[in-house]
Parts: structure tokens; C-alpha cells; sequence
């Protein structure tokens, strides 16, 4: 008895901590890296609370783009969206933090600029769904991928924020 209580106190710390550990792929898109935006864009993260993971400046080959927009390829938008993604340099990033990929996709708003709700980053940015400023992973195993896709293991850097017993009860 006294065992089966440990262990289920055990395996609710520790589901709690996974939690808050998961992780989602941001990415500054060309259009928001050539306004100037990323300082403003990483702040709001920042100042959520979320963990910073991986960050990289990178201009992203056409071959990378495609893999990464492999669902989107039959659309009509593609080329445009690969070619426009490939036009200049971009910032991919990783990002944790409990329900990180639900709550950014709220941050970021809907992926037409039109549908955004001001306070969101494409409503307060931006107008065009062709020049929508930021990507985000829609699910957690899209984020897996997509992590996997853009970073090596070893820029996934492993720290402890000196705020997180201020962000989360665990
Ligand atoms: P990303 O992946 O960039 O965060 O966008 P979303 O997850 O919000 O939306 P998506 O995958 O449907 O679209 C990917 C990318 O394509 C651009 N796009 C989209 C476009 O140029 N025209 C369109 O009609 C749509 C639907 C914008 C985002």
C-alpha cells in the first residue's frame, strides 16, 4: 500500500514535469526577420515564460523548405511558399514549456493575418497569409519532426531557467 502510494506520487511528479517539458518549432519567416521583428517576436516568448531550447540564424535551402512543407506540396501556394520562405534568411527555434504548442499557435495567431485577433503576433504584424511573419508546430508530433528536421541533438541545449520555480508549482 504504502509502495503503491509512493510510486503514484512518483509517477505524478513526473508526469508534471514531462509536461513542462514539452517542446515546439517557431520559426521567423524571411518577411519577419527583413521588419525587424525578431526581438519583438522573441520577447513575447520570453515573457511568457517559455524556455528557450535552440536558436539558429540560417538562409534555408529550397530542399529543406520542401521537406519541411512536404503535407503542402499538392497546394496550389507551394511554389510561392518555398520560394518566398527561401528569399532570405530565417530564424528556427526551439521553444519549452507546458502545453508550449498549443499556447503558441494561440500567440501566433490564426495563419490568415485577416482571422488574427490583435494581441496575436500575425494580428498585431501582419496582413497577408503569403507574408504571415512566423511559423509554428501545429501538434507535437509535427514539432518533433520539424525539431528533428532543422537541429542537430547536440543545439539542443539543456538548462535551467532561474525563473521556473516562479512559472510553474513543480
Ligand atoms: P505555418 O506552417 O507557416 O506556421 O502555417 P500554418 O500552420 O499556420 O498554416 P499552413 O500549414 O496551412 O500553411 C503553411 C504556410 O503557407 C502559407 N499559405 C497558406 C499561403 O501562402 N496561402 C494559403 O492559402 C495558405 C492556406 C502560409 C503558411
Amino acid at each position: 500500500m504504502v509502495v503503491c502510494t509512493i510510486l503514484a506520487i512518483f509517477s505524478f511528479f513526473s508526469s508534471a514535469m514531462a509536461a513542462n517539458k514539452e517542446r515546439t518549432f517557431l520559426m521567423v519567416k524571411p518577411d519577419g526577420v527583413q521588419r525587424g521583428l525578431v526581438g519583438k517576436i522573441i520577447k513575447r516568448f520570453e515573457n511568457k515564460g517559455f524556455k528557450l531550447v535552440a536558436m539558429k540564424f540560417t538562409w534555408p535551402s529550397e530542399e529543406l523548405l520542401k521537406q519541411h512543407y512536404k503535407d503542402l506540396e499538392g497546394r496550389p501556394f507551394f511554389p510561392g511558399l518555398v520560394k518566398y520562405m527561401s528569399s532570405g534568411p530565417v530564424v528556427p527555434m526551439v521553444w519549452e514549456g507546458l502545453n508550449v504548442v498549443k499556447t503558441g499557435r494561440f500567440m501566433l495567431g490564426e495563419t490568415n493575418p485577416k482571422d488574427s485577433n490583435p494581441g496575436t503576433l500575425r494580428g498585431d504584424y501582419c496582413v497577408q497569409v503569403g507574408r504571415n511573419i512566423i511559423h509554428g508546430s501545429d501538434s507535437v508530433d509535427s514539432a518533433n519532426k520539424e525539431i528533428d528536421l532543422w537541429f542537430k541533438k547536440d543545439e539542443l541545449i539543456s538548462w535551467q531557467p532561474a525563473t521556473s520555480a516562479w512559472i510553474y508549482e513543480d
